[in-house]
């Protein structure tokens, strides 16, 4: 039985499967530049997070209707349950369907329609938290905060990704204060290939609750003692790490100096389709690749849970 958890970074658009994906384009009509999934898996080879981006945005034109997102989503929360996810965070990009003329009602209501069934079928609790793509526009980030206005109900928070490297959070810090007054949690990517000085801007400038992946912390020990002090959960995804080589393989991840550190570190997939695994299949590479304790593995379940959205309350960490 794999150890209950949450999963808190994961992209709905990263877990679309070769398969699904193929699927898609021929019941929608899309045509894909691989001959098959033979093919396509042999595209898997990321240098950094734009290679693989370049990817994810091809293969997300196979997403056109509601029911593909319900396909999508149920798929992925199959998957989860069985890996012992219990509750899933659930991050989705409109503006990466948006531009392609599919609008912020289908994606959410798609979605809806397998998250709001999800406790039932699969036994996994959900929170959607809408990504702003930090490498487009701060105006296209607050249209894409208004055109979700009708959604607010099923949206729990905003979060920031896309490519990191000269996007700065600072850049959303105007949105990220309409999504506050909103009451919309706040969480963001930094730190993955972007430098410390990201992280701590997230936190002052944007008045994120937790940050995604973090992984850069380790550079600044300044950083490490604030985030150990404030108790700030980092989502780190070890198997997208190795594969889009923000560090060379699994064994130096720096996660068991993280824990040994103090922070409060949880254990996620991100884009599992692409990276090689789900939630469980992480756990699973980080307790055999870092000789993590099993006392090590039920603190990142326990955090998952401690870091998780799961009340309506106040922010735990205001500003
Ligand atoms: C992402 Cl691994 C990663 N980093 C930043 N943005 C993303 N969107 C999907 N996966
Ligand atoms: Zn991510």
């Amino acid at each position: 039985m794999p150890i209950p958890k949450a999963e808190l970074h994961l992209h709905i658009e990263g877990t679309l499967e070769p398969e699904l994906a193929f699927a898609l384009a021929a019941r929608n009509g899309v045509e894909l530049p691989y001959a098959d999934t033979g093919a396509l898996r042999e595209a898997y080879r990321f240098e950094d997070l734009q290679s693989f981006l370049n990817l994810y945005y091809e293969l997300m034109a196979v997403l056109r209707t509601e029911r593909d997102f319900d396909d999508l989503a149920d798929a992925y929360l199959a998957r989860a349950a069985v890996q012992g996810v219990r509750h899933a965070e659930i991050f989705f990009d409109p503006q990466a369907h948006m531009a392609r003329g599919v609008g912020m009602g289908t994606v959410v209501e798609g979605l809806w329609r397998a998250l709001g069934r999800s406790e039932e079928t699969h036994g996994v609790s959900t929170r959607l938290i809408m990504c702003f793509l930090r490498d487009e526009s701060a105006e296209s980030a607050l249209a894409t905060l208004d055109a979700a206005k009708p959604y607010l109900d099923r949206i729990t928070g905003v979060g920031l990704d896309s490519a990191e490297v000269g996007h700065p959070p600072a850049k959303f810090r105007e949105v990220y204060e309409a999504a506050a007054a909103l009451g919309l949690r706040r969480v963001a990517h930094a730190g993955e290939e972007g430098p410390p000085e990201y992280i701590r801007e997230a936190l002052d400038v944007l008045g994120v609750e937790r940050i995604d992946h973090g992984l850069r912390c380790m550079e600044d020990p300044g950083l490490v003692e604030r985030l150990v002090r404030e108790r700030v959960p980092l989502t780190l995804c070890p198997l997208s790490n190795v594969r889009l080589r923000t560090v060379d393989v699994l064994a130096d991840h720096p996660l068991p100096a993280m824990l040994d550190a103090g922070l409060m570190c949880t254990v996620n997939s991100d884009d599992p389709a692409y990276f090689g695994g789900y939630a469980g299949d992480n756990f699973d590479a980080v307790r055999e690749s870092l000789g993590l304790t099993p006392a090590h593995l039920r603190t990142l379940a326990r955090n998952s849970f401690l870091a998780a959205f799961l009340s309506d309350d106040e922010p735990r960490r205001a500003r």
